[in-house]
């Protein structure tokens, strides 16, 4: 029996190198040796406001990205999270199971409510516990994720300590798989923060669908550090960054990276970079086109009837083992 992953993206904003880098490719990489879901989590990107026509096209595009970053819908499960509906529904049951404090405690949370705690949605405080629930329902394994969804894991397993505690043995611990380089790739404009797609500076961020000329500006722009080296040194975190990105994209060695620029300037690097991006997303962005709206209907409807039957068995020793009857079945 292989073994199980879980993971998901949500179709709000557009998905950056830092997704792609961080999440994605791990994915693609992971999807052979493990049984694999990668879902689409629409019901998370409502947790802030959304454009309903936009959400709608948003949601497809990301199937669409997920195809072309080469997940390939024979080997792994896609499927769009509202078509199983089980996952609001666990997350109901643990919104019961987690406490107030742990929730408050999510630095997700803490950043996006920042001063609007009166008028953010109560689904913003939740969302780790639908995070948990996509998680818990498959009885997964290991949850390959960018390091900023780290504490909503540790979330996840506790909650599930707990209930196994409480009501028996029902749900799998998962593990996080957190890639060695990559996980958290920072923004090319503030580089103290995360490349993120919510972010309102578009200069921080190289989107997967960004055009080559799009992608030289802003390379050109990003900010870089005092000095003249360009070695991997976390005090120099600009500089650090940008050879991450550099070294993701070729594919070579951090050692063959810092020989490549030994004495060449900052001009030099960002042009070199930029190119080694806009080569790495060449045959992706040719492929994205590809998919029709019939096949992608096609793959998540059987993706979510797949993930229904596993998530349903689940679901029901929930109800189970809490007493939840109903009457009509
Ligand atoms: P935002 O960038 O607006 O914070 P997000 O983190 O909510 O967006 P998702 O689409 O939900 O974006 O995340 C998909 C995956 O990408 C997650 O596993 C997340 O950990 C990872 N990820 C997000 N930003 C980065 C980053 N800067 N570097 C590495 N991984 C990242
Ligand atoms: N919160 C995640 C997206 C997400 C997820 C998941 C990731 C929702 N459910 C289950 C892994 C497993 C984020 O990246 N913002």
């Amino acid at each position: 029996m292989k073994k199980r992953i879980f993971s998901g993206a949500q179709p709000t904003g557009s998905l950056h190198i830092g997704n792609y880098l961080g999440a994605l490719k791990n994915w693609v990489s992971l999807q052979n040796e493990f049984e694999s879901f990668f879902c689409i989590v629409n019901l998370h990107a409502i947790t802030l406001p959304q454009d309903p026509q936009i959400l709608k096209q948003k949601t497809l595009d990301l199937a669409r990205i997920y195809l072309a970053s080469g997940i390939d819908p024979e080997v792994s499960t896609i499927f769009i999270q509202s078509d199983v509906s089980e996952h609001a529904e666990l997350a109901w049951v643990l919104n019961c199971i987690a406490r107030m404090g742990e929730l408050e405690r999510m630095t997700q949370f803490k950043d996006k409510s920042k001063g609007k705690t009166e008028r953010v949605g109560a689904g913003l405080l939740t969302y780790p516990v639908l995070m948990a629930s996509d998680i818990l329902l498959y009885q997964t394994d290991l949850v390959p994720i960018g390091q900023d969804q780290k504490q909503h894991l540790e979330l996840t397993r506790d909650v599930a300590e707990r209930f196994n505690r409480d009501f028996g043995e029902t749900f799998k611990i998962p593990e996080a798989f957190i890639p060695p380089v990559g996980a958290k790739i920072q923004s090319l404009a503030e580089p103290a923060k995360k490349m993120s797609k919510s972010d309102e500076n578009l200069n921080g961020s190289i989107f997967l669908l960004d055009d080559a000329d799009t992608i030289t500006k802003k390379m050109k722009k990003a900010v870089t550090d005092s000095g003249t080296e360009i070695t991997f040194d976390n005090s120099r975190p600009a500089i650090n960054n940008l050879l991450t990105i550099y070294q993701l994209m070729t594919g070579k060695t951090a050692e063959e990276c810092e020989a490549n620029f030994a004495g060449k300037g900052y001009g030099h690097f960002k042009t070199e970079t930029a190119e080694a991006v806009i080569e790495y997303l060449r045959p992706f962005q040719d492929r994205v086109k590809n998919y029709t709206g019939e096949e992608l209907k096609i793959i998540l409807k059987n993706g979510a009837e797949k993930a229904k039957t596993i998530a349903r068995e689940t679901l029901n020793d929930v109800y189970e083992k809490m007493g939840i009857v109903g009457a009509i079945n």
